[in-house]
């Protein structure tokens, strides 16, 4: 076992034996947990050597390091885990991950979200794996006490995507870790904060938490395999399939391959496509415009619980030939509360292209200097409140009018990128 010693004694990080599964239930008093240094030849409790690339072995090391004294430092606390308000298999594998983590310093954690889980694969990975998520809408996160949690978390999200960022900061509640992959959004004052744009998957930094030490898997435990199962679920889809996956990323789905159950995960990839995502595919083959290699459909309405649908066009549109990058948007409705929002998604498989910045430089920011959206590698999203126009949509002829102005208004903000005259993003 090898501990860094720049670690303090002081902090009761007290490397004795392993405790036994029943004390593990009972009480997790001290923490036990020796990480594997990857310097050297580190070898994890089943003996097997772990390697991680050499650019980020140290990198890994010290933030595995920092998380732990993070989370000693909230012994017996209870956090919140804040994900998108559509969050997909990278967040709630990586929440889950952060959950079993954290169990281990006695720290109970929520995992909270304020959408839905609309993709059906998304719900088939939750009912599967039991995965412990629960939806809190922004209506009844105002019945909660929120005095009972001493911090919550960002994972595989910055905040700019949840409705429940708001609720939170205005209870009071600190930020103890923000652990992602997208480009840095805001300056947040986090106790933690692990943002590595050039990874692809959330999964893939968790995944190495866990190589680090920070959790050992067993595959005894079922929980532990299932978790496992949902890190490489979430490691696939967000590098379309492994197929925009880096080293680090491999090195990953390496080492989870030897705790997932592949039936499980094959059983979660079986979910089939629902007939209303289907009829938003076809609207968005219908409405589709290309130019420049750039495919772009609005699809009109849709209702919240299909938002989903627009991120699963996109993934369609990209597979077209001569199609490098397709962006789908439509308007949700909240029939509830008579909200709408603009909700677009892009999907690229230009490497020269920049989702990030093609969404910030298409659709700028709003009175308050937040950005409409933002991305990651290969993948963007971005989000317009309607505002004083949302509603009133019984009016056939209103809504018409204002869905094509919506419309119109997105194709020329797109178009002045795609159009290669004054273009500065396209370089051929
Ligand atoms: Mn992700």
């Amino acid at each position: 076992m090898q501990l860094n010693s720049s670690l303090k004694q002081s902090e009761s990080f007290s490397l004795t034996t392993e405790p036994s599964p029943e004390d593990a239930e009972v009480d997790q008093e001290a923490v036990e947990l020796p990480l594997n240094r990857p310097s050297l030849p580190a070898s994890t409790s089943d003996g097997v050597s772990v390697y991680l690339g050499q650019r980020n072995n140290s990198l890994t090391f010290q933030k595995a390091e920092e998380l732990q004294k993070t989370l000693l430092a909230h012994r017996h606390e209870r956090q919140l885990i804040i994900l998108q308000d559509f969050p997909d298999p990278d967040a709630l594998s990586c929440a889950w991950a952060y959950q079993l983590i954290a169990q281990q310093y006695d720290i109970k954690c929520e995992i909270v979200y304020a959408g839905t889980l609309s993709h059906q694969e998304n719900i088939a990975l939750v009912k599967l794996t039991n995965l412990p998520a629960q939806r809190w809408t922004p209506q009844n996160v105002k019945s909660k006490d929120l005095s009972c949690y001493q911090g919550f978390v960002l994972i595989d999200n910055q905040g700019t995507t949840s409705q429940l960022l708001n609720p939170v900061q205005q209870a009071g509640m600190p930020l103890v870790a923000v652990i992602d992959h997208h480009s840095l959004q805001t300056e947040l004052k986090s106790e933690y904060v692990d943002v590595r744009p050039y990874v692809r998957a959330t999964a893939t930094i968790f995944t190495q938490y866990l190589q680090s030490g920070l959790l050992a898997l067993d595959s005894s435990i079922s929980q532990h395999v299932k978790c496992a199962t949902a890190l490489m679920h979430g490691l696939r889809s967000d590098t379309n399939r492994l197929m925009q996956a880096q080293e680090e990323d491999f090195m990953a789905a390496a080492y989870l391959s030897r705790f997932y159950d592949a039936q499980l995960l094959n059983a979660i990839l079986q979910a089939n496509r629902s007939k209303r995502v289907m009829d938003v595919i076809e609207r968005s083959l219908k409405n589709r415009i290309v130019q420049n290699n750039f495919s772009i459909a609005g699809v009109g309405y849709l209702r919240y619980d299909d938002r989903d649908a627009i991120p699963q066009a996109a993934d369609f549109l990209v597979t077209e030939e001569n199609v490098h990058t397709a962006v789908v948007y439509g308007i949700v409705h909240d029939e509830d509360d008579e909200l709408e929002v603009v909700i677009g998604s892009l999907r690229t498989t230009k490497l020269t292209l920049d989702p990030d910045e093609f969404i910030k430089e298409a659709f700028g920011q709003d009175s308050t200097g937040r950005f409409f959206g933002g991305g990651r590698t290969s993948a963007g999203g971005f989000e317009i409140p309607m505002g004083f126009l949302s509603g009133s949509n019984e009016n056939p002829a209103y809504a018409k009018m204002k869905w094509e102005v919506f419309d119109a208004q997105i194709k020329q903000k797109l178009l002045r990128l795609v159009n290669p005259k004054d273009n500065p993003i396209q370089s051929e």
